[in-house]
């Protein structure tokens, strides 16, 4: 007995009881008592059969993380000496599982003679979202309960299945229906009651004997499973460890899915992605919006522009639950605006992730109009029209002028002064910036930017409905493009010189693919529309030799079959045309710039270098409440690749001293801006430190 395991008795049953919050993940400091409870349960004659149940909200939801990296990941009693305990039980085990039984928490279920579920539970292996693979026995056991097809499928996804698809696969025995743990019990006691055999997993062959004999199936079934596996070492080891239950037998396959664990546990892609697992969480945390504070009740939701923008925010608010208004100009406007909606929608059905009942019933969430005070009832509105200062301070005084008191008034705005707009109310404190991301209805990043009078009850209502709506909200503060478009200013600030002394399109383009992004600046460009960027700089009065020159000869990108590269008819695929090559070399020409061989570590040194001391200046003027928080915006909005953590947690892992020195390097030959180190990154780099290290500002 301790502070985290008890132990009852029902009858001849013993029912061991885990209480350790929030997630009852399992620490050492559970480990070690379970393991004596266990033995001790073996131990006593009376007990006949054992139910092991968890307090709280939810059963195991997998090893400690906070662990990992420390001598406690490995202290006896490990998981996987507390699986082999289990699975050597001569009385039936029985897992009674609530909330979600994940990773560890599953295994250890799966080394239990059988598993009980509450009708609401969800069960997974999501270690590879972590860079892992299950390392204690998922890879080995799930195979025997549902066929290495199913579990190659559900391991490499890391996505949980919920409880009646569990049943039907094999993976739980018996769906409560009624209290839980009364049922676990009944299910022991009768298990007791018909004498057995309690076959455990580890003996059950008959799912994967047809793999056995004929492998074909099953890597047809890895092949699909990776097909998306962008770079990251874990997918692959998962199916490799799910190959091995197959062709080994069960203790080798075991003892190989621990060194694959191992060597993943100690990577960098899986420090990243742990990095990451707690940056999102740490995210929710934002200074100066205390535990008192309570967030606004949001009913009902106005979008104003029924654009691409517009209409993206809205359905993702519909798809969320939330009953949503969208105001336009004209009715026109606003029969385009649904046409695409409905053309969206249509799209999930027809790829099978939407039925026609459920479109029709997001479709009926919505309302339309042309008139301002139709809005007057909503608790939160969106603008997401036309981004110009004028015109948004025209929309937000009609907004102050009907909207309820108490409201929220958000902005789309991806540039501009949420202070200056919010200075166009009469309610300033309840102004804040919703920068979404395109398309808005599938990007998961929201940037949430606080205004100086933004009140806290504003901004915590902006995080939990942005949850709500399956977003990864992060909290930033007012500057030109905010944290995510600010730091991909400097990105591409070298871009059009790199191209004039002498890098190509496509080699800066391979340069980012192989780095893990999933496209390079001037395909994504080609992708945008380089008429975008034009336009823009046009009303900045600023020019783009390059970039200029081919908006010029009509060249926008993909949507005119030419850009930076050539498109064939009805493909993405980008084709380095000679006719760009040689538009470069007269722009060189012309600027009396002398071509030369440019390195790849010179297009990362000129590109992603420029990045990170943005990001620096970024948090040493508090737009950014901690590194992390970069991280979550640049791996969720921008395909920053997963594996790297971001690219404060990637500065770490190339050294801050390098990137200093290099920035300074660059500095002293250009005299450009993007170069001269932000002081805090100097600082950093003498002290030794690191941004993972870094507290919140
Ligand atoms: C594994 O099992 C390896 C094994 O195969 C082999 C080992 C040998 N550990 O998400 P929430 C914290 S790998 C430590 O906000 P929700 C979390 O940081 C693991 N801490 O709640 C947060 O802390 P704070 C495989 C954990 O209700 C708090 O709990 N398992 C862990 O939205 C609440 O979390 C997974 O990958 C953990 N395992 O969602 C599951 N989990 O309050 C990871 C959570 O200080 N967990 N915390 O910010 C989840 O997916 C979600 O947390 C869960 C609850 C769905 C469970």
């Amino acid at each position: 007995m301790s502070d985290y395991v008890t132990v009852a008795r029902d009858g001849a049953i013993a029912v061991i009881t885990l209480d350790n919050p929030p997630v009852n993940a399992l620490s050492h400091h559970l480990r070690e008592p379970l393991f004596k409870a266990l033995e001790a349960a073996r131990d006593d004659a009376a007990v006949e059969g054992i139910v092991i149940a968890c307090a709280g909200r939810t059963f195991i939801s997998g090893a400690d993380i906070t662990e990992f990296g420390t001598p406690k990941a490995l202290a006896s009693p490990s998981l996987p000496e507390l699986c082999a305990l289990l699975e050597s039980l001569p009385k039936p085990a029985v897992a009674a599982i609530h909330g979600t039984a994940l990773g560890g928490g599953l295994e250890l279920a799966l080394a239990c003679h059988y598993r009980v579920a509450d009708k609401g539970a969800k069960v997974g292996l999501p270690e590879v979202k972590l860079g892992l693979l299950p390392g204690a026995g998922g890879t080995v056991r799930l195979p025997r309960l549902v066929g290495p097809e199913k579990a190659v499928a559900m391991i490499v996804s890391g996505n949980p299945i919920n409880a009646s698809a569990a049943l039907e696969a094999g993976v739980v025995d018996a769906i409560a229906a009624g209290d839980l743990t009364a049922d676990a019990i009944a299910f022991a006691k009768a298990r007791v009651a018909d004498g057995g055999p309690h076959v455990p997993v580890r003996d059950r062959d008959d799912k994967i004997a047809p793999a056995r004999a004929d492998l074909s199936g099953f890597e047809a079934a890895v092949k699909e499973a990776t097909r998306k596996t962008r770079g990251l070492e874990a997918p692959l080891a998962c199916a490799t460890a799910v190959r091995n239950a197959v062709t080994l037998p069960f203790d080798e396959a075991l003892k190989k899915e621990r060194e694959l664990f191992i060597g993943l546990v100690n990577g960098v892609q899986s420090r990243a992605q742990r990095h990451l697992f707690f940056a999102e969480r740490e995210a929710a945390k934002v200074p100066g919006v205390s535990k008192e504070v309570q967030p606004r009740a949001v009913k009902k939701v106005g979008v104003i522009g029924a654009g691409t923008m517009g209409g993206g925010i809205a359905m993702s608010f519909v798809n969320g639950g939330y009953p949503v208004t969208i105001l336009e100009m004209s009715d026109e406007a606003l029969d385009r605006g649904f046409a695409t909606i409905d053309k969206n929608y249509g799209i999930s059905v027809s790829r099978g992730s939407l039925s026609e009942e459920a479109k029709a019933e997001r479709m009926g969430r919505f309302s339309r109009t042309t008139n301002y005070a139709d809005l007057a009832d909503c608790d939160l509105i969106i603008e997401a029209v036309f981004e110009e200062m004028g015109v948004k301070k025209e929309v937000f005084g009609r907004l102050d002028a009907i909207a309820k008191p108490g409201a929220i008034l958000a902005s789309n705005t991806s540039y501009l002064d949420v202070d200056e707009i919010a200075a166009s109310t009469g309610r300033p404190q309840d102004v804040v910036g919703l920068h979404f991301f395109s398309p808005a209805n599938v990007m998961r990043l929201l940037e949430i930017v606080r205004g100086d009078k933004t009140a806290p009850d504003v901004l915590l209502t902006a995080l939990t409905v942005a949850r709500k709506i399956g977003k990864v909200p992060v909290v930033v503060g007012v500057c030109h493009g905010f944290v995510g478009n600010r730091m991909l200013g400097a990105r591409s600030a070298e871009g059009e010189d790199l191209l004039l002394e002498g890098a190509s399109p496509e080699q800066i383009d391979k340069v980012f693919a192989d780095f893990g992004w999933p496209m390079g600046p001037f395909a994504m460009g080609d992708l945008a529309g380089l008429d975008i960027g034009w336009r823009n700089r046009k009303s900045l009065g600023k020019t783009a030799a390059i970039g200029d020159a081919l908006c010029e000869a009509g060249r926008f990108g993909q949507k005119t079959g030419k850009g930076f590269y050539l498109y064939e008819q009805g493909s993405r695929k980008p084709i380095p045309d000679p006719e760009v090559a040689k538009l470069i070399e007269e722009k060189a020409r012309e600027r009396g710039v002398n071509r030369r061989d440019i390195s790849d570590d010179e297009i990362t040194e000129r590109t992603l270098y420029p990045m990170i001391n943005e990001g620096a200046r970024i948090l040493e003027e508090k737009i950014a409440a901690r590194p992390s928080d970069i991280d979550i915006v640049w791996t969720n909005g921008y395909g920053f690749p997963i594996g790297k953590g971001g690219p404060m947690f990637w500065a770490d892992t190339e050294g801050l001293r390098k990137i200093v020195e290099r920035l300074e390097y660059w500095h002293g030959k250009t005299g450009k801006d993007v170069f001269k180190p932000a002081a805090l990154l100097k600082q950093m780099a003498e002290d030794g430190g690191s941004f993972s290290g870094r507290p919140a500002a």
